[in-house]
């Protein structure tokens, strides 16, 4: 159904999120606004294909800027904000452990107060990109919206205050202002430092020829993975809903990361065999017997988030979210088969395959 009078500010349009979300809104018919940064390299990438569209349009800023978050709210007064942009990768959280709060803990206070000074309290609503590393270490398994919040990095840390700020201007100001609590959501266009677009693409990249060895940490941690592509349907049905609230978006499934290499391995015709524990557990080409996955403290977390579950009954009732629309195979064949598909171009490109 067109909704042709609406218009839509998304924040970190250029990421997984925001490339499928516009895509979303402009075939729903809204005139979509997006936030971009100013970068020495090309960073546009993902929403290539539509930067044709008159419907997109395009405006440099930045999450640490006040005043550039202000004058686009107040000229494009839009009826949705969807807030995706933040510094997402919870291991470089460690590192920037101040920029990320800057980006994705005040970030989120000033696109409220711009809404709120510039008189749009009643019209705009607005949407934030919370995220299950809240629970971290989890006080009960599945998570669900009343689960307590434990966070176990800078990011987690910030991101709980941006999910408080979100519900204290609900409450104090009455605005519309709801969280998605959205549970690891992957895809084709997963940033490649992401465990599981390493992993796919080190797969595709080894049943290719490549002699590489992909090195990870924690092979044991657990993760509700879904696909990022259904995952944006729930951030518009959310805006759309009756009233401002919270939800968790998950598949209420979860899988380690040693599982998701298996079947990407799998998917791209090696069979993985584990042996050894610890830092000397590796995956071997059953085939080959040659090492192909090893592990390295480079990408242990100083604390780790061990088992993420979610419970996605809220958001199947109120929403008609479906968890099972693309199951984990599916997504793991979705990824895997991208990058062969990328890795094949390479090659070709180079007259080698
Ligand atoms: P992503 O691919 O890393 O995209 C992040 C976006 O934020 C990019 O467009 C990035 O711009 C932009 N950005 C970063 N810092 C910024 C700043 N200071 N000012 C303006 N824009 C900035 O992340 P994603 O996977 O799409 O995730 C979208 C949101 O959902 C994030 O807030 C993330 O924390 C949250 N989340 C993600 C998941 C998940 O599993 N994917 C789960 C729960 C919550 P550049 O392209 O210029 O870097
Ligand atoms: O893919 P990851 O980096 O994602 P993580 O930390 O779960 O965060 C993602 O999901 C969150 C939702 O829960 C989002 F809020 C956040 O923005 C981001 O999108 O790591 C997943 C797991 C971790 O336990 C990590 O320790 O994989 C483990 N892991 C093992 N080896 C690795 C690696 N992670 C990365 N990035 N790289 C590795 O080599």
């Amino acid at each position: 159904m067109l909704n042709s009078s609406k218009t839509a500010l998304i924040t970190g349009i250029t990421g997984q999120d925001g490339s499928f979300l516009s895509e979303l809104l402009l075939k729903k018919g809204y005139e979509v606004f997006g936030i971009i940064r100013r970068s020495s390299t090309p960073n546009t990438s993902r929403i290539e294909h539509l930067l044709d569209n008159p419907s997109l349009h395009l405006c440099y800023c930045d999450l640490t800027d006040s005043s550039g978050i202000c004058r686009i709210i107040r000229d494009i007064r839009p009826d949705e904000i969807y807030n995706l942009a933040a510094q997402s990768h919870v291991g470089v959280s460690f590192d920037q452990p101040e920029f990320t709060a800057e980006v994705n803990a005040l970030g989120v206070l000033r696109i409220l107060e711009a809404v709120r000074t510039a008189g749009l309290s009643h019209k705009t609503r607005i949407y934030q990109a919370s995220t299950s590393e809240l629970y971290g270490k989890v006080h009960e398994i599945p998570q669900s919206e009343t689960t307590p919040f434990h966070p176990r990095s800078p990011y987690g840390v910030a991101k709980l205050y941006a999910f408080w700020i979100m519900k204290h201007y609900r409450e104090a100001y009455g605005m519309f202002c709801s969280n998605g609590i959205l549970f690891n959501h992957e895809s084709e266009r997963r940033g490649e430092t992401f465990v599981t677009r390493k992993i796919t693409k080190a797969a595709a990249r080894i049943s290719l020829g490549s002699n590489e060895v992909l090195t990870l940490g924690n092979l044991s941690a657990k993760r509700d993975w879904g696909y990022a592509k259904d995952y944006v349907e729930c951030m518009h049905k959310i805006l759309s809903h009756s009233h401002p609230d919270d939800f968790v978006i998950a598949t209420g499934e979860t899988k380690t990361v040693r599982e998701f290499c298996t079947a990407s391995f799998e998917r791209a015709g090696i069979e993985l065999v584990w042996l050894g524990e610890g830092l000397d557990e590796c995956g071997i080409d059953k085939a080959t017997g040659k090492t192909v996955v090893k592990v390295s403290p480079e990408f242990f977390r100083a604390a780790e988030v061990d088992l993420l579950l979610g419970d996605p009954s809220k958001a199947v009732s109120e929403l008609g979210f479906n968890p099972r629309k693309t199951t984990f195979r599916e997504l793991v064949e979705i990824m895997t088969d991208a990058d062969i598909a990328k890795q094949k171009a390479v090659l070709e490109k180079q007259g080698t395959f």
